[in-house]
């Protein structure tokens, strides 16, 4: 396999509005993010993805794009996006931007034109249809709610947004189209950025001519994921992308690829693959059955099949990207540790098991720390287009407004996105006016500052994570070297050993309050890591504590 310079690199993503403030009127900024840097590289983090930044109506957070060429005042401007750039290459870390082009904002000028003349150049840059008979093209229901066909005023005509209403779909049958954007991402990987994470784009390829799925709710309409199975042919726009645009960089890409197909992970992530890596989102997928109300508790054992199943696909195809958690989704520790466990032993587990799985590790903002879903007053403390609708979903099948906001605590994206718990300080230390969202209350005891003076800390065990992680004699088994489950039908215990490059590691991780002994593969050489103070192992065999973690060399 030919090495690449980003395999084996630590990845971290930030969510801009509510990372740090710089200037003080409580939002997150570029110059906040510029603040943060020597404390990201003391972290050990090499890739910084920058969730977007771009001139955007914010409705669905700057995944709305009104000018790819601009940053959002909010945020800071192209001086300072460049400075920032600057300022990581000095220390040796790279970032990564979001790319945005299924859809872009109603607001862009490619939309406004489309509205005036639905039939000319730039209506052409987007799906424009016409009812038949009465009926609009198909039944799909956007990923935010309602159908995905929107009327465009004064006409007869419709426009196709998956997403919310104020994101119509680019048409990616159009080249002139695809031309222009690939021109937008060279100008950015111009500028010096490493590459990007490649938002929502597997619903770049629709299935045409339009037709209608069984209805999946009472609204008649069909989810339109549906339609992504039957939609051939992406690879061709893909490939396309690559060649004009990010092969010529050698970028690193990472795609939001929610797509189980057979051979996918060879497609889009194996030696000629589409991208770098994908995210697995296996775990994020786990026990999810359509709205809230269905989703399942994550067991232990259930998050242990999804990581191995994803694992066990992959392979030494290529590279997953892994995460617990990610701003569309509640804090991991949250949803894979059940609730009455949750302490920071759990988290340390936690962070253990996910970060020396093959592929490349990504933290989220405030993950470092432990930072917790949020208990959000009532349902106008959220901010989230998508939690508005999945609430009035929950609603609408019945439940009360006490289930409906007990749902939104458990399954929430607002839960990822309340601001950094920096300090115990006003504000958490995020900034010095009142944040846009609410501060998890818990911020006086779950904080950065306090962690820092902690050894014992879950920040100090991420730090510690990272080192070994790096750790020259480890790096490149950790890198390169196989992912196997080990004991992997023992209840509660999640093992897995990395061996390759002349190493061989184990990884174990008990889930349960209660103690459990494990039976070693072989003999215990050295303990590389341990989230506890003791461990006790005798003669082939380890018992391990509730929640304790260990990464031995073997
Ligand atoms: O997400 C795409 C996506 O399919 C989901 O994660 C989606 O956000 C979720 O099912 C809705 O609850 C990406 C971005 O990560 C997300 O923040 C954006 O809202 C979305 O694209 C649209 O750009
Ligand atoms: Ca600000």
């Amino acid at each position: 396999m030919e090495k690449k310079w980003w395999m084996g690199k630590v990845a971290y993503q930030i969510w801009p509005k509510s990372f740090a403030d710089g200037n003080g009127d409580g939002i997150g900024d570029l110059e906040g993010i510029i603040g943060k840097l020597d404390y990201l590289k003391d972290l050990g983090i090499d890739i910084i993805w920058i969730s977007p930044v771009y001139q955007s109506p914010l409705v669905d957070q700057g995944y709305d794009i009104s000018d790819y060429y601009a940053i959002n005042p909010v945020f800071g401007d192209l001086e300072t996006m460049d400075r920032l750039i600057a300022e990581a290459k000095k220390r040796q870390m790279y970032v990564i931007m979001d790319l945005v082009v299924n859809h872009c904002s109603d607001e862009h000028p490619w939309f406004q034109e489309a509205l005036k003349d639905p039939e000319g150049e730039y209506g052409k840059f987007f799906y424009i249809e016409e009812k038949k008979n009465g009926k609009l093209p198909c039944n799909w229901r956007s990923y935010f709610g309602g159908s995905v066909w929107e009327p465009i005023p004064g006409t007869n005509k419709y426009y196709l947004h998956s997403f919310h209403k104020k994101q119509p779909d680019l048409n990616w049958e159009n080249p002139k189209m695809r031309q222009e954007i690939y021109k937008m991402m060279n100008w950015w990987l111009e500028r010096g950025i490493a590459g990007f994470r490649i938002d929502a784009i597997i619903n770049i390829k629709k299935k045409l001519p339009y037709k209608d799925y069984e209805p999946d709710r009472d609204d008649g309409l069909a989810f339109v994921g549906k339609m992504l199975d039957e939609a051939e042919g992406i690879g061709e726009f893909l490939e396309e992308m690559k060649h004009e645009t990010f092969e010529k960089y050698d970028a690193f890409t990472v795609g939001e690829v929610f797509n189980d197909k057979p051979g996918a992970v060879e497609e889009f992530i194996g030696e000629n693959g589409h991208f770098s890596s994908k995210f697995d989102f296996g775990p994020e997928l786990c026990g999810k059955h359509g709205c809230w109300y269905k989703n399942e508790t994550v067991t232990p054992e259930m998050y242990k099949e999804v990581i191995f199943d994803s694992q066990e696909k992959t392979g030494e195809i290529g590279f997953l990207s892994n995460i617990i958690e990610n701003h569309d989704e509640p804090r991991g520790v949250s949803r894979f540790i059940p609730q009455e466990d949750l302490s920071e032993d759990a988290k340390k587990a936690l962070a253990c098991v996910y970060f020396f799985l093959r592929g490349i590790p990504f933290i989220f903002q405030g993950q470092e720390i432990g930072m917790e879903n949020c208990h959000f007053p009532d349902i106008d403390a959220y901010d989230d287009i998508s939690t508005l609708d999945d609430y009035r979903v929950c609603k609408e099948a019945g439940y009360s407004d006490e289930e409906a906001m007990e749902f939104a605590y458990c399954f929430s994206r607002d839960n990822a996105r309340t601001p950094v718990q920096w300090s115990d300080e006003e504000n958490a230390g995020f900034s010095t006016h009142k944040p846009w969202i609410m501060v998890n209350p818990n911020y006086k005891t779950i904080n950065l500052k306090s962690q820092q003076q902690d050894e014992t800390s879950v920040y100090h065990f991420y730090k510690k994570l990272i080192s070994l992680y790096k750790d020259e004699a480890y790096h490149d088994t950790f890198t390169f070297g196989k992912c196997i489950p080990y004991a992997r039908e023992q209840k509660n215990l999640i093992a897995y050993e990395r061996k390759g490059e002349g190493v061989d590691l184990l990884i174990l991780a008990n889930f349960q309050k209660e103690p459990q002994k494990v039976t070693l593969p072989a003999k215990c050489e050295k303990v590389l890591l341990n989230n506890k103070d003791e461990l006790r192992i005798s003669e082939g065999e380890i018992t391990l504590q509730g929640y304790q973690a260990v990464v031995i060399r073997m």
